[in-house]
């Protein structure tokens, strides 16, 4: 019974979002199970129509006064949100492509970060996906998701970027690992990794002395489409897709403890990766 009603909450929400939102194409709402209220930069007056959007409407004036965060044209990506922000869930749209939902975080260093993975050990998302589901990602936005190695690629694609991984240890110690440059290369080319200059304190596991648990520069994998340098197939015997080579020394896309180099081998308890554009100053 509570799950019909829940299910029937969720049709309504997404119906009063599609009412509200006729402009918008979101491909991505597979990500979000949440009401149009919940997304931050939603403008009040795409709210205002109909009984459904009426009702969001109030119950967004009773909650605390969030930055107008909608500019000329949506953001491009979360760095676009307007100083003040608060981390959520919000609508962007990438040059030349259509609008997605991502969860921004503003708190971590002067905020702006677009999270494309979230994951914790105990998370009931298997990992273990195809390619076409790793594609155009999976999970829920607000716990533990992959945004979509192609939504990755475009978003990466717009500026020079860089990259921030978020390692909690075993003890609950959160370490960090900055690659000054981060992109993705098209899916004819694999969607390969390219990583600049690493700095941080969970030590450099991204880019490796061995050829053999490089990540760096290597394409991606999943269970049906073997792009690794093993001559097996490292998706399907260690789960997950990822950057493998032969194969790894990080595997944070996995149900169950996560690995970082030395820093954990399979206790880690959560990750998440952040990009937003390279600082140039
Ligand atoms: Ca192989």
């Amino acid at each position: 019974m509570a799950t019909q009603r829940l299910c029937l909450l969720l049709f309504t929400s997404l119906l009063a979002l599609a009412a509200s939102l006729p402009a918008i194409d979101i491909r991505n709402l597979h990500l979000f199970n949440g009401t149009v209220d919940e997304i931050l930069n939603v403008p009040p007056e795409s709210s205002q129509n109909g009984n459904d959007g009426q009702h969001v409407r109030q119950a967004r004036d009773i909650g605390p006064r969030r930055p107008a965060a909608r500019a000329p044209g949506w953001p491009k990506d979360c760095s676009e949100l307007p100083a003040g922000s608060h981390s959520g869930v919000y609508i962007i749209q990438p040059k030349g492509l259509h609008h997605l939902v991502v969860y921004c975080e503003m708190n971590v260093t002067n905020g702006g970060w677009t999270v494309i993975q979230r994951n914790q050990k105990d998370t009931p998302v298997t990992w273990a996906e195809s390619w076409s589901t790793y594609k155009y990602g999976f999970g829920n936005v607000r716990t533990e998701y992959w945004l979509g190695t192609e939504y990755i690629y475009q978003i990466s694609k717009q500026k020079v970027y860089q990259v921030r991984f978020v390692i909690q240890d075993s003890k609950d110690v959160i370490h960090i690992a900055d690659y000054n440059l981060f992109s993705v290369e098209d899916e004819p080319h694999g969607y390969r990794l390219r990583l600049g200059a690493y700095s941080g304190t969970a030590g450099d596991a991204m880019t490796s002395d061995n050829p053999n648990t490089m990540q760096d520069n290597m394409k991606f994998s999943t269970k049906d489409r073997d792009q690794d340098t093993y001559s097996r197939n490292c998706a399907y015997s260690y789960e997950g897709g990822w950057w493998y080579s032969a194969c790894y020394s990080v595997r944070l896309n996995f149900k169950g403890g996560l690995t970082w180099g030395n820093l954990c081998k399979g206790n880690c308890k959560s990750s998440l990766i952040l990009i937003k554009p390279a600082a140039y100053c």
